[in-house]
């Protein structure tokens, strides 16, 4: 709303000149989210401890898990509500990018809170079917890529990272195409979370790299000097990048070890969905399996975990899935491995980041 209604002064107050760049609104969106997260968390801990919304522990899970039964959960709330407000006030909506993203928080944070609603109805760690949760994911995802789809001089060709002129055309398959990243990148965040920090640490670091790759994706000299794709609008989505990395800094002070909160399906399933839209919009699709290659280790790691149990009736291949049970068993206290988990995803965010340089 500030961008809408105070830019346009700008003839008349100078100062609000300042409101046109994107570099500015994105620090004060990262700065804004940061705040509201940060202020509202006591409150917002309180009032689930007192509507008694808590987490029910997995009997299967390591015993040292069971010491968190009862903390509150559905932190995701807090994201999204942070997220959502400091892009309403700092962003141009007007632009279809942020509209696509705000439409992406919304729905995916109302499958993960069905998820949850359902976890605390029930008053057991399994909320929506395995099935009935995809399929909701799978049907949203496939709007969300017609929704991009059909955004004006949209295109549909994929890059790779370090090539520079394969860029294979899907044509409409780019819908199922956006979908499956999108859904992919939904669970694989989803699964991640299963320790302090542990993903949202990620989200960060994440959600702090694509606002590089918008605003380059979207500044038509920047795109033609790094022969990427110039995607017109897309440096917009730089604000929302900035609200999201904030909003994360503002949760990660209550869910840094020992957590006072966990965010919930709410904030897994949307806070993955949101980083699958980003990478569809930049168009660094296949980049993301670098930049989120935590993620996708922890996604493979169950996929080999139930495959290698299946194949060898009964064996397992790691102690437990996904990846970061499997080092609790082995000995690793959770800080040590959430933040050796931080430090590879910082690594693979400079990779990628070289990436677009190296093609
Ligand atoms: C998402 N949820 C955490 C919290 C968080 C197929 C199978 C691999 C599925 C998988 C699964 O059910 N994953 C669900 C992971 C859960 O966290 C809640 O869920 C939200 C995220 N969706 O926000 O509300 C538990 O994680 C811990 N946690 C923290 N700190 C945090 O900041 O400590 C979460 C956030 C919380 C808390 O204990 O209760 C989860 O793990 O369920 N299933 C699993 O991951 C299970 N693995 C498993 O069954 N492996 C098998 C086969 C099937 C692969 C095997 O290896 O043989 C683990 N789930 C649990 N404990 N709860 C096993 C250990």
């Amino acid at each position: 709303m500030i961008y809408l209604f105070l830019y346009p002064l700008h003839e008349t107050f100078s100062f609000f000149n300042i409101f046109r760049y994107i570099t500015f609104r994105t620090i004060y969106a990262g700065l804004t989210a940061f705040l509201i997260c940060f202020l509202l968390g006591p409150w917002g801990i309180k009032k689930l401890k007192q509507i008694q919304i808590k987490q029910f522990i997995r009997e299967e899970g390591p015993q040292s898990h069971q010491l968190k039964a009862g903390t509150p959960t559905i932190g995701g709330l807090l994201i999204l509500f942070s997220i959502v407000t400091s892009t309403l006030l700092w962003a141009d909506l007007t632009n279809r990018y942020i509209l696509i993203l705000i439409f992406t928080a919304v729905t995916f944070g109302l499958i993960g809170f069905a998820d949850d609603y359902f976890k605390q109805a029930k008053k057991k760690n399994n909320g929506l079917s395995a099935k009935g949760k995809f399929l909701l994911q799978t049907f949203v995802g496939i709007l969300i890529g017609i929704l991009i789809w059909f955004t004006p001089d949209f295109s549909s060709k994929i890059t790779f990272p370090f090539l520079k002129n394969f860029t294979p055309d899907l044509g409409i398959l780019y819908i199922p195409f956006a979908a499956f990243v999108i859904v992919g990148a939904s669970n694989a965040v989803n699964l991640t979370d299963g320790l302090d920090g542990l993903a949202i640490g990620p989200v960060i670091i994440i959600g702090a790299t694509f606002m590089l790759f918008s605003y380059v994706t979207g500044h038509v000299n920047i795109a033609e000097y790094l022969h990427i794709n110039y995607v017109s609008g897309c440096g917009e989505a730089t604000v929302f990048c900035g609200a999201l990395a904030g909003a994360g800094l503002g949760f990660l002070w209550f869910n840094t070890y020992p957590a006072q909160i966990f965010m919930g399906d709410t904030g897994s399933l949307s806070l993955g969905a949101l980083i699958g839209v980003i990478a569809v919009i930049t168009k660094q699709e296949f980049m993301l399996v670098i930049l989120g290659g935590l993620f996708v280790v922890e996604a493979l790691s169950v996929i080999i975990q139930v495959g290698f149990f299946k194949i060898s009736k009964g064996k397992r291949f790691f102690r437990m899935a996904p990846l970061h049970h499997h080092f609790e068993l082995k000995g690793l206290s959770e800080p040590k491995i959430i933040v050796r988990f931080w430090i590879i995803s910082i690594i693979l965010a400079l990779i990628s980041i070289s990436a677009l340089k190296l093609r």
